[in-house]
Formats: structure tokens, sequence, C-alpha cells
């Protein structure tokens, strides 16, 4: 059945359920936003003009909202709490709604077990029930609570599983022996998925894939009226709950030498006393009035906490300069209380990374807090600075319904690999050597690789310099790493061919192979297939990296792959 665009959310509403304060968050946000996704449909049904797209039947398993999680998200939706993940799960549902596919959603155990055909008050079920979706997509407590009730189905349909991890899983976390062997054992787990089925709320690591969110677009009107009713002087601080600005009075005190401070912090009866008595405080506010509010000021300033959230997209489209600390050390899971045991060990640079690195100045500033002369400084040049409201591609509607389509149609992790279809012979050569014999570039008639997403020929394989990771390496090339490549550089062949001189070759497990000793000039091939990781970088290695091309403002996609 070919799925087609659907632009009256009124059903999805419906689906979602009612009761908790997260469903009702979360539906509000989806009814506001229901014309923008209408236009978003239109406009990728005319770009991707009369493309087949397949119908899938999908499961949405909200684990953390299931009472048998604990559910310490809703109760805290008016108070402050996170709202994040629930931003973006409005976003994903409205996404797989408006591609047309068929929906379910379940927010409790019981629900669950009705939709997989588990007889409820079974614990387990032991045997292999057919799951009647193609896609089910769920988050870390959803896919425990489907290991128990699932019995052997649960083994035989985890290649249909997506599950939605904000912060990402790097393959070394995931894959159970090796993490057990060498310390990345954590409280999430090491579920040995393909890593691409873990799916992000920003593009940390390509290892997984990016879902990301949305956030509102302006049209032109609306952004020249924006422009023009800015306050030059006006501040609103990120943080909605008090304990995010304990101990920052000294940043307060000089920026409100300079502006009119506000905030959205959740209070009972009386201020907060970390809130100083200058501060404009709105309380917690409705989405749409946080909007309205960002619309105004000229600056949206963060004190470090919450990392990697929304609001500083949302304040950017609405035509704010975004102010954040760098972080000096970095913060990872090895030395910060909120990262710990998280299955990653991503260094973060700064309280939002992406609006650091992929969006920049002048929308974004990051400077070193400890520095009070260089603080005062950015906020100077901040309010001399003119900003258009800004919002990457990624982040719109139709951004995000491009991506989910394609990961929809292209992601298959249940097919096998299988062997080069008869008649296939491996290319002669299918590497074209640049100068510097350090970046190879997969022949365009690859034969070897027919049929693969992304498409093999936008290979571009370079030998990263010693304690280099790949991630980093494609990024310094203007390129993006691409783990679903790595078995094409995976071989004696391709070691030989980028010239690279190895005395021995041997394969081992190590999420930094396929790499080339330091020193020594022994090169080193990965054994496990799981391991492939654009993630991790050593000293001791040269790793060589996959890196492919990416579509402006959309990085999951290559230039081919739609
Ligand atoms: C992040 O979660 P947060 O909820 O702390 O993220 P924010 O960036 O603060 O934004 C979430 C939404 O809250 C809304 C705003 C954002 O879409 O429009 N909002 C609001 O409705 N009213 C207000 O007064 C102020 C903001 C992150 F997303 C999570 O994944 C992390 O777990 C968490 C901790 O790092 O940070």
């Amino acid at each position: 059945v070919q799925a087609v665009f659907r632009s009256n959310l009124s059903h999805l509403l419906e689906l979602m359920g009612s009761g908790k304060e997260s469903l009702i968050f979360m539906k509000k946000r989806t009814k506001r936003l229901t014309a923008q996704w209408a236009l978003a449909a239109q406009r990728l049904a005319q770009k991707l003009g009369g493309v087949r797209r397949d119908q899938k039947q999908i499961l949405v398993h909200i684990g953390f909202l299931t009472e048998e999680s604990g559910d310490v998200f809703s109760p805290r939706v008016l108070k402050g709490g996170p709202l994040g993940e629930m931003v973006q799960w409005a976003d994903i549902l409205a996404a797989l709604y408006v591609l047309g596919h068929g929906l379910r959603i379940t927010v409790s155990l019981k629900e669950l077990q009705s939709n997989l055909g588990v007889p409820p008050g079974r614990g387990s079920c032991p045997l292999t029930v057919p799951l009647p979706f193609d896609l089910v997509y769920t988050d870390y407590h959803g896919l425990q609570q489907m290991k128990q009730h699932m019995g052997l189905s649960f083994k035989k349909y985890r290649c249909r599983i997506r599950v939605i991890d904000t912060f990402g899983t790097e393959p070394a976390y995931n894959h159970e022996e090796y993490a057990t062997l060498h310390g990345y054992r954590t409280n999430w787990g090491y579920w040995n998925l393909n890593p691409k089925q873990f799916m992000t709320m920003f593009p940390h690591t390509p290892d997984n894939s990016f879902m990301g969110f949305v956030s509102e677009e302006l049209n032109e009107t609306e952004k020249q009226l924006i422009k023009g009713g800015k306050a030059s002087n006006m501040a609103v601080v990120y943080g909605k709950e008090a304990s995010i600005w304990k101990g920052k009075e000294k940043f307060l005190s000089i920026l409100n030498k300079y502006m009119e401070i506000h905030g959205t912090v959740y209070y009972e009866s009386q201020r907060p006393p970390e809130v100083p008595a200058f501060v404009k405080n709105h309380g917690l506010l409705p989405q749409p009035e946080f909007q309205q509010l960002l619309r105004k000021a000229k600056l949206f300033i963060g004190f470090g906490f919450p990392y990697e959230g929304p609001a500083p997209l949302e304040a950017i489209a609405n035509g704010c300069v975004f102010l954040q600390s760098r972080f000096s050390p970095p913060h990872s899971s090895l030395n910060h209380e909120f990262f710990r045991g998280k299955p990653t060990s991503r260094e973060v640079f700064s309280q939002h990374p992406y609006a650091e690195n992929f969006i920049g100045k002048p929308h974004v500033w990051t400077v070193d807090y400890n520095n009070s002369e260089e603080f005062e400084a950015a906020i100077k040049a901040i309010m001399r600075t003119q900003v258009d409201p800004y919002l990457p591609y990624e982040y719109t509607c139709e951004g995000m319904l491009e991506r989910i389509h394609a990961y929809i149609q292209h992601q298959d992790f249940c097919t096998a690999p299988g062997p080069a279809p008869p008649g296939a012979r491996a290319p002669q050569s299918p590497f074209i050597l640049a100068p510097n014999a350090t970046h190879l570039e997969w022949a365009r008639n690859a034969s070897l690789a027919a049929g693969a997403w992304p498409p093999a020929h936008s290979l571009r394989a370079w030998l990263a310099a010693a304690g280099r990771a790949c991630t980093d390496a494609c990024l310094d090339h203007g390129l993006i790493c691409e783990p679903s490549f790595f078995p094409f550089l995976n071989s004696q062949d391709a070691f030989r061919k980028l010239q690279v001189p190895c005395d021995s070759t041997e394969s081992g497990m190590n999420h930094l192979y396929p790499a080339f000793g330091q020193p020594g000039q022994e090169c080193f091939l990965q054994k496990e297939p799981l391991l492939f990781s654009c993630a991790g970088s050593s000293t001791k290695y040269r790793r060589l990296c996959p890196c492919r091309d990416f579509r402006k403002g959309q990085v999951a996609l290559c230039r081919a792959c739609l």
C-alpha cells in the first residue's frame, strides 16, 4: 500500500489519548503546529514528485511515560521539569502520521501487551507471536519492557525497533561482550542493536541516526515584524527550574547593567530565592507565550544547564542571539554527574554544541564565563549586532519529514547484507587516490555495493591523524562520518590502495579499527561489524575513516540519498 500525506491531525490527537499532563502538553503542541505540518507535507510531496512511499504499520511505545517505569516526567510538566523529550515525541508522532503511516500509540504496559498480541497477565510469552508492525519506535524503558514481555519474538523482531535516545549510544557501549570487557557497561545496557537503530535529539554521532524535533518556522512577514519589534535591551534567561539559577548572581548582576532580565522560572507562591529581585519572572509559561517572549527579546542566555535542549533553537528561530558558556574541560560521562552512566563518551564543549557548531555567530556566542571581561564584552557586542531569525532546515517540519521519510524507506536492519549477486565482480580499482595519498574516493561504478543506502559512490575515505576520531576527521574535510561504509574500508586492499605501509595486518575487536598503529607499522582490521564506530580516538592509532557528503541543512542525508 502507498502512503498518502495527511494534513488533518484530528485523528492523531484522538490516538494520543488523554489524562496525563505530559500527553496534554504534547497534544497542545501538535494542535498548534498542524498548519506548519500540513504546509511542510505539501512542500515535501512536491519535492519528492511521484516517488513511491510504502505505508508501514508502526507502533509507538513511549516507555518513559508508563507508570511501570515510574513516569517521573508527567508530574513535573507544570513545575519546570524537562519538556524536551515530550517536544520530541510529539513531533515524531506528528511526522509519522503526516507521512501517512498506520499508527498505534501506547503509554502503558497493558496497552503494549494487547498491541503485541501478548495475553495480559502473562509475564513473558515463550512463543514467537507474529509482530503486526513493520516498525516499533520506543525508548530505553520501552525496550526493557518489550524484552520482558515479548518472549522469543523480541529476538526475532528486534531489527524492527528504533530507540529514541536523547544523548545517543556509542557502539562501544552497545556491544555486550566488548562493553563488559572494556568498562563500557552502563545502566542503560548493551543491546547489541545496530547503532543506527538508536535515534538522537541532535546529530551527536553519526553512529546513531539523527531524529531531531521541530521548531516553529516564521514566514517573511513575521520575520520582518519580529525584527521591527525587538527590544535591544531585553534578555531572557534559559532555565525554568530555580536550581539552574543557583550561584549565577555575578553574571546576572553584570547582565543587569545593560539589559532588562526576564525569566520563566516555575514557582509555587513566592519568588524562588535563586532569582534576584531585579529579574522579571513570568513563572513557567505555556509554550506559545514563551515563544512570544522570545520574539521581543534580543538575548537568550544560558548558564550551563540544561544541556542540549530545544529552547535555544526556538530562541534563535525567533531572532534572539544565544549566549552560552564554553566548558573547559569539556563535560562528559567521565567527569559530570548528569552524563554519568549514559552510554557515550562524547565530550560536550558547551551547553549546546549543536548551536555552537552548526549555527554559530552571529546567532550563537560561546564564551568563557570564568572571564568576566569576556562575558561583559560579549553582552555589549551582542546589543550592537543585528540578527535575522534563523532555523536550520533539519529542524523545520519539512526537514524532519524529509529525514524520517528517507529512514523509513531506506533503513533496513533486518536483511543481512547478502553476498554480491552472481556475476558481480569486485571492481579492479575501487578507489581513486588523491594526490596526497590519504584520500580515497569510491569509484562511481563500484558494483560491490549496488543498492546500498547511502549509495556507496558518496564514500570519501580519509586516514585520520593520530588521536583524532572519525567524527572529527570527516568534519575537518567538510564531510560527515558514515559508519555504513566501514565494511568497504575494512580490508588489506583498502590499506594498500591508501598506500599505508603495513608491515603486518591483524584483525581484532576494537571500536577504533580499522586503523594504522602508532608508532609501528601494524594495520588493524575490525573483526566485529557491530563495533564499527565513528566516535572514539586514541593516540595509538590513525583511524581509517569513511566519510560522505551531506545536504545543506540536512546532515543526516547525503546529496544522493533521497
Ligand atoms: C532538555 O530538556 P528541557 O525541557 O530542560 O529543555 P528546554 O530547552 O528548556 O526546552 C523544552 C521546552 O520547554 C518549553 C520550550 C521548549 O520547547 O518551548 N518552555 C515552555 O514551554 N515554557 C517555558 O516557560 C520555558 C520553556 C532536553 F531537551 C532534555 O532532553 C534533557 O533531558 C534536559 C536536561 O539536559 O534538557
